[in-house]
This record gives structure tokens, C-alpha cells and sequence, in this order.
């Protein structure tokens, strides 16, 4: 079927002289631009095209690989790819960065400049959006064959700006007017339907009459894997109308009506929703998950059917991943698609069905957990809720023979919730038609058997399993931190970067000293580096010899950066208390978006302005106590902000943040974490000594007594007399005095509303550990000691590990072979 064509190809040579011509040639012929004119974006442009063409020879290479070995493929479903920028990765992993530094510079352009050009792909929320990137690169490193699919949505992550201390949103305009990241691909082109009814005729279904159907286009981005030939494929859909515009009503004169027809199908691939706090049944999403998930279907038989005949060996040569409940209506389009299209029975197309599907779940809290109202999927998709009832009664009858005459069972697990608004509960759906469900820590797996799935665990047994989440150690260590990089490489070697575990190599170097205090100076000239960033954006001044205490990721309640600032406050009262005192000097960072909707976020984050304000301006604190917010988070500040910490904070109330890889990201890069035992925090403290973490708060089960105890927050704001002092500057105004009244609602949060996340049960021992904290970081060589045996520890959190768990236990993907 594939018929290369050889030819000498310019674009093997990697050479400093040919990259220089590679990248000249670009500027002039694809960019259209003089060197005298190019701007910074247009030599940006310029390089990545040239690298580009330098992977699309491994891409093929790889793909004609997959076809000739009939590879088994595994599809990555996600609504969410928060990959970040595209060139410096590529440069790393065609191992192109001092050659390609080199022709730049000859030519009187600064690489550094340059990189700073791209803007970030901000396609996803946050963890979850992030995981599925570093799953990509771990994948195609590894030489799994596996393809991402998702949404190319024309505006993603919102950007955001603070404003006198509030969060202001404006849209994210990405793709700008030139776009060199993806190749679209016009004819791979699919119909998706919404809508019509559903008509019967003896066993054959027909779906009928659908309106507002869309054209999916395909948009190919390329992930190259790290010092490898192998390269996988992303690819996004974006939503076209399937009428360009409606003639008919433009002749007539309607010119707003005939272009508005088209922009509402269009919509579809518009904007990422930017929450991942709560679930709430917008249509809009809904359509949005249905458009993703058919055309990668369609897609997928497509690629299928090109070099098979009948679809027998469809399991043995498909795995698909469903990225939470997000893609779940995956399963009833693969099982329409087999049924109404292909003409299968039903059991084969389900024994099919649940070979193909796995599912990892990445939240127990019980408000993102999707459920659609059955009217609203009755009426968007109406041949997908058949199906879903079919699968449910067929599910029910199986309860029902394994545990006769429980009838309260049958109720529980339900595929649909009745009593009130009759929903779907997709994660039911998940479950039951995957042959693995994973959670993402061990101590989230065990929950999710404990609490959401128990009566599924009792069910299935042998479908539950973990897998600890990972992250890439090319981004987050080589590429964002090179000073560590080059002195681990000193140390160790550089095969690091595909074998994580090879740091713990470096436990060994803590007992030389000069290893030590070049391990220290590495970080120092981090926290420069990103003290330079805060002078240039926010204009304040930061010590670099300071303590750097960060919490970065999205602003939630249950992430409890409330916790946070109220160790903050407590620490400027003492400082204010005894003026005579030494403190150990802090700047305490904060960095993260909140939903748009989410009020209680948003308020946080400007409680953090309003502290930092009122302690930044107090004459009697300099450099004792710095407070900073750092606008916009995102990928390509992540990078600048992790090497930089020296204290992580990880300080989830036990039982709530699935895994967290954050958490991993800052060890990583040498940062102790001051933590609760959440989460991956439990395995990061097996894997770097109890010695080396600060550990503090509930435990999991003990948040979970307490609550069934009857939790009573006002005794301890009662009895302790630093966190009332606290909480009563923030009822009374302390913060806000041009409005007293502005943070009465966070105290009455804490006080006399339940305090759902227990910031005052754990609150004297979070104060407690950071006084240890203070402590440790006064003997600079035992912080130092101790941060090198975290970053030794970390080998077990490459996303390398986790991709190859995954396609070992799971998926059943052996590499293709170059
Ligand atoms: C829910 C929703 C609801 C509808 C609107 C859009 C939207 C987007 C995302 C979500 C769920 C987010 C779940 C999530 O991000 N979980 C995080 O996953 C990480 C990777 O496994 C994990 O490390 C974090 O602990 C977990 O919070």
C-alpha cells in the first residue's frame, strides 16, 4: 500500500552550515521575508520549519515501520493537551541545540530570543491536560505506537491578568496569523451527526433526519521521541460547517443569517472549557466530547480498515485510552459504528468493545464526575442513548445473576441515576466497558475501590488496578533546567534523560563537597533567573538568597492555598510581634488560574494580593517576608518557576488531589516538598526518605473519622490563639480596609461553615513543620544534602516508567521496531 519515494533529502544534514541555509531558505521562501525586515516571530517561524522538516523523515520512517510490523495502536482519547511550546523540546530531542544556537547566532540571532517567541499550546486545565503531554513524549521516546487525539480549539486556557488583585480573563489567541506548528489535513475529513431519531426495522436501527452536522478536520501535529527515530502523531480535530455558507439565504440578501449558521457549527471547536472544578451539563461541551470522539472512531476504522480485510483481529490491533470520563462516548459511537455500519450482533461488537477500551479515572471529587441529563442525550444523540440503555440493561442482568436479590446493588451501579433528573453517569459507563480502570497514585487507586467504584470493586475485582502517574524528564528537567542538567551529566553521564532511575547515582555525591556547593549554586543562579522574571513582569525586587517557597497550580479549595496564606499571615504577625527576632528570610510564591466561575478562587487569589500588598509595603518586614502572585501560569512558566524552589508545596488535604505531578516536577528539580500524605506525596516520601520530606497533617483516614465524627472547626479557632488572630484579621478587614467586609465570606468558610477541607485541623501542624522548615534551611549544606537525595530519588517518576506500565499491563503494545 505504501510505496516510499527514496531521494537524497537535504534535511538529514545537521550541520551547522546546512541548518544556517535551512533556516535562511525558510525566512525566504516559506515565511516570505528579507532578513533585514524578519522580526523575532518570523525567524522563530523560520527555525521550527526547518527542524520540522527534520522530523517528518523519522515520522514517515516511523509510520511506514507501523504499517510493514502491523503494529498494535494505542489511541490516547483526551479532551485536554497542555503540551506548552514545540521548539526547544524538538531541538532536545534531535539533539539540534548548540548546531542550531550556532547558525542562528552566525547569523546575528540570539536562540534564547527566539524561543521566547512560541506562544504555549494551552490546550488543557492542568494536570490532567499536562499528564496527557508527557504521556506523548514518553510514548514516542519509548517507541510505543500511539496517537493522540483531541480537540484543536481555536482559543485555549484562558490568559490571565491581575488587576488591582483580581483575576482578570482574556482569551488565549494561540494560533495567530501564521501557523507552523501543524499540518492540517483537509481531506481527512469526517461527518458527525447530532440530532434526528431513531428508527427500527426488524433488528436494524437506522439514525435518521440529523440537523447541524459538522465536518471534522484533522490538524496533525508532530511529537518526536527523545534521541530516537521514533515520532508519533497528535491530531487534533477542528469543527467546519458543512455547508460554507448558506447560499441560498446570502442571495436573498440575509448576509448575517447565512454566515451566523456557519459559525454556530463551528463553535464546536471554539474554546477549551476552563474548568476543572466542577461538572456542569452544558451542551455545548457535550457536543464538544461527541464531535471528538466520533471522528477519531472514524478515523480509527479508516486506519484500520486500510490493511485489513474483515474486522476480526480489531482488538488485536486497536487499544483505546480513555483520558477520564471526558471521551467516554467513545464506547456507544465504537458500538453503533459496529452494529449500524458494519452490521456485526451485538456480542461480538461488545466483546470487541471491551477488549478495546481502558479508562483511568483522575478525580474521586463527586463534582467533576460527568453526568448527562438522558433528555439532553436523547436529543443530541439519540441512537447513543439506545445503545447506552442496551448496555445498561445487559449489565444489569449480569449484576443480578451474580448477586441475586440484591436489589439496592442494582440501583447503586446503575448506568443510569433516577429519582430527581434521570442522568447517565459516564463514569459508570467507563467502567463497565473497560477491561482496566486505573487510578493515578496508590493511595488514589485504593480510594476509588473504596468510595466511587466499591460496589464496581465487588463487581469486577481483577478490572481495578494503579498506576502512578510520571512526568517527562526531557521538559522538565533538561529542558528547564540546564545548569542542574550539566552538572548531573558531570556527575553521572547523560543517559539520564532515557533512564531516570540512573539518578540515584547521585546519592553517593552528597559526601563530596564540591559536588554540593555546585549543586547549590545551580539553584542559586535558578532563583536569579527567575527573580529577573518577577523584576520584569511585576516589577518588584526578590532576594535570591532568600528561602523561595512555591505553590503553583490551579487555584481550588481543596488544594488548600488558603492553608497557605494562613501560615503567611501568622508569619507576619510574629515578625511584627518581635521586631527583635531573627526570621529566616521567605518569599512565598503563588501562581495558578481559577476557573471562571469559581468564586471562592477567585477570591483567594486576590487575598493573596491583598497580603502580599499590605506585607510587601511593611517597613518593619523587608527582606524577612516577601509574598508574590505570579500572573498567568502556564507550561513555559512552570519551567522557569520549578528549578527555582527550594520548599514544594503540596498540602492537599489527604484523600483529595488524585496524584498530583507537580509535586514530582519540583523534587525533580531539586525542592524539598512540605506536604500532607496525598496523593503521589506518599510514594515521593518512600522513594526520597522520610528524612528528606516534611510531612505534616491528617492522614486520609483520619480527615475521613473526623468528618463522620462531627467536624467542629469554631473549637479550634476557639482554643488557638495565633490562627484566631489570623482568622479575625480576616473578618475584620486587616487586608482590605477599603472594604472590611471583602474576606468575612473565607472566614465564615472556615469558622462557621465546615471548614469541608479542614485547613484548622491541620493548621498547628502545617505552622509546626515550617518552623522545621526554617530550621533545616539554616544549615545550607544539610538543605543541600537533602534536596540531592530528592532529585535522586525521582527516578521512578518518569512518565517513561509510567507509559511503559501502561503499555505492558494495559494496553498490550509491544515498541515498533526501527
Ligand atoms: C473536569 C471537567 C469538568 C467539565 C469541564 C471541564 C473539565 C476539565 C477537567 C476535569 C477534571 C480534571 C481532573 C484533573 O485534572 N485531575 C488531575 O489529574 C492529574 C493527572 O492525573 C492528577 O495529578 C491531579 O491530582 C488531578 O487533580
Amino acid at each position: 500500500m505504501i510505496n516510499p519515494i527514496t531521494f537524497d533529502s537535504p534535511t538529514d544534514s545537521l550541520d551547522v552550515e546546512s541548518l544556517k541555509k535551512a533556516i535562511a531558505y525558510k525566512l525566504m521562501f516559506a515565511i516570505g521575508k528579507d532578513a533585514s525586515v524578519a522580526n523575532e516571530k518570523d525567524w522563530a517561524d523560520a527555525t521550527f520549519l526547518a527542524i520540522r522538516d527534520r522530523m517528518v523523515e523519522r515520522w514517515m520512517q516511523t509510520t511506514r515501520a507501523q504499517y510493514s510490523q502491523d503494529v498494535k495502536r494505542v489511541y490516547y482519547l483526551s479532551m485536554e493537551f497542555l503540551i506548552g511550546r514545540a521548539l526547544g523540546n524538538a531541538l532536545l530531542a534531535l539533539n539540534l541545540q548548540e548546531p542550531v544556537r550556532q547558525a542562528l547566532d552566525e547569523m546575528g540571532i540570539d536562540l534564547d530570543d527566539l524561543l521566547k517567541e512560541e506562544p504555549d499550546a494551552a490546550l488543557g486545565n492542568g494536570g490532567l491536560g499536562r499528564l496527557a503531554a508527557c504521556f506523548l513524549d514518553s510514548m514516542a521516546t519509548l517507541g510505543v505506537p500511539g496517537f493522540g487525539y483531541g480537540i484543536r480549539y481555536q482559543f485555549g486556557m484562558f490568559k490571565q491578568r491581575i488587576i488591582e488583585g483580581k483575576q482578570v480573563e482574556a482569551p488565549d489567541t494561540w494560533l495567530g496569523s501564521v501557523n507552523v506548528l501543524d499540518f492540517p489535513r483537509d481531506e481527512v475529513c469526517f461527518r458527525v451527526r447530532f440530532g434526528g431519531r431513531v428508527e427500527q426495522e426488524g433488528s436494524k436501527i437506522y439514525w435518521l433526519d440529523t440537523q447541524h452536522d459538522v465536518l471534522a478536520v484533522a490538524h496533525d501535529i508532530i511529537i518526536p521521541g527523545y534521541d530516537t527515530i521514533a515520532t508519533n502523531t497528535l491530531r487534533l480535530w477542528t469543527a467546519r460547517s458543512t455547508r460554507e455558507i448558506n447560499l441560498s439565504k446570502f442571495n436573498e440578501g440575509d448576509y448575517f443569517s447565512a454566515v451566523a449558521e456557519k459559525n454556530v457549527s463551528e463553535n464546536v471547536s471554539r474554546v477549551l472549557y476552563p474548568d476543572d472544578s466542577t461538572y456542569s451539563g452544558k451542551e455545548l461541551r457535550l457536543r464538544q466530547e461527541y464531535f471528538f470522539c466520533s471522528a477519531s472512531l472514524q478515523d480509527i476504522l479508516h486506519r484500520y480498515k486500510l490493511t485489513h480485510e474483515t474486522l476480526e483481529h480489531l482488538p488485536e490491533k486497536i487499544a483505546i485510552h480513555l483520558n477520564d470520563t471526558h471521551p467516554v462516548l467513545a464506547i456507544p459511537e465504537l458500538m453503533r459504528l459496529l452494529l449500524d455500519e458494519y452490521g456485526l450482533d451485538w456480542d461480538t461488537a461488545w466483546g470487541y468493545t471491551s477488549k478495546i477500551f481502558s479508562y483511568t479515572n483522575h478525580t474521586l471529587m463527586s463534582e467533576a464526575l460527568e453526568c448527562w441529563p438522558v433528555d439532553m442525550l436523547g436529543r443530541l444523540l439519540p441512537r447513543h442513548l439506545r445503545i447506552i440503555f442496551d448496555i445498561n440493561e445487559r449489565f444489569l442482568k449480569e449484576v443480578e445473576a451474580k448477586f441475586p436479590g440484591d436489589h439496592d446493588l442494582l440501583r447503586h451501579v446503575s448506568l443510569i441515576e433516577e429519582g430527581g433528573e434521570r442522568k447517565v453517569r459516564m463514569a459508570y459507563l467507563a467502567v463497565v466497558a473497560s477491561h482496566k480502570v486505573n487510578g493515578v497514585s496508590e493511595l488514589h487507586s485504593e480510594l476509588m475501590k473504596t468510595s466511587i467504584f466499591a460496589d464496581f470493586a465487588r463487581i469486577y475485582p481483577d478490572r481495578f488496578t494503579n498506576v502512578t502517574n510520571g512526568v517527562t524528564p526531557r521538559r522538565w528537567l533538561a529542558l528547564a533546567n540546564p545548569a542542574l542538567s550539566e552538572l548531573i551529566d558531570g556527575a553521572i553521564g547523560r543517559t539520564w534523560r532515557v533512564r531516570l532511575d540512573e539518578l540515584a547515582e547521585l546519592r553517593d555525591k552528597v559526601d563530596y563537597p564540591q559536588f554540593v556547593e555546585a549543586f547549590q549554586a545551580a539553584k542559586h543562579a535558578n532563583k536569579e533567573r527567575l527573580a529577573r522574571y518577577v523584576a520584569r513582569t511585576l516589577g518588584g525586587v526578590i532576594n535570591p538568597d532568600a528561602l523561595f517557597d512555591v505553590q503553583v497550580k490551579r487555584i481550588h479549595e481543596y488544594k488548600r492555598q488558603l492553608l497557605n496564606v494562613l501560615h503567611v499571615i501568622t508569619r507576619y504577625n510574629r515578625i511584627i510581634k518581635h521586631p527583635e527576632k531573627h526570621f529566616q528570610p521567605r518569599v512565598v510564591i503563588f501562581a495558578g488560574k481559577a476557573a471562571s466561575a469559581y468564586r471562592t478562587a477567585k477570591m483567594i487569589i486576590q487575598l493573596i494580593n491583598d497580603v502580599g500588598v499590605k506585607i510587601n509595603n511593611d517597613p518593619r518586614v523587608g527582606d524577612k517576608l516577601k509574598v508574590v502572585f505570579i500572573p498567568n501560569y502556564s507550561v513555559s512558566l512552570a519551567e522557569i518557576i520549578m528549578p527555582a524552589a527550594d520548599l514544594s508545596e503540596q498540602i492537599s488535604t489527604a484523600g483529595t488531589e488524585a496524584s498530583g505531578t507537580g509535586n514530582m516536577k519540583f523534587a525533580l528539580n531539586g525542592a524539598l516538598t512540605i506536604g500532607t500524605l496525598d496523593g503521589a506525596n506518599v510514594e515521593i516520601q518512600d522513594a526520597v526518605g522520610a528524612d528528606n520530606i516534611f510531612i505534616f497533617g491528617q492522614t486520609a483516614d483520619e480527615v475521613e473519622t473526623r468528618r463522620k465524627n462531627g467536624y467542629n472547626p469554631r473549637e479550634i479557632y476557639e482554643t488557638n490563639r495565633e490562627l484566631r488572630e489570623v482568622l479575625n484579621q480576616l473578618a475584620n478587614g486587616f487586608f482590605s480596609p477599603q472594604e472590611p467586609e471583602r474576606y468575612r465570606f473565607l472566614f465564615d468558610v472556615l469558622v462557621n461553615w465546615g471548614d469541608h477541607y479542614q485547613l484548622l485541623a491541620d493548621y498547628q501542624s502545617y505552622i509546626d513543620t515550617q518552623d522545621r522548615v526554617d530550621a533545616v534551611y539554616a544549615k545550607p549544606d544539610v538543605w543541600a544534602k537533602k534536596a540531592i537525595l530528592n532529585v535522586a530519588g525521582m527516578g521512578r517518576f518518569s512518565s517513561d516508567r509510567t507509559i511503559a506500565e501502561y503499555a505492558e499491563r494495559i494496553w498490550r503494545t509491544p515498541s515498533v521496531k526501527l
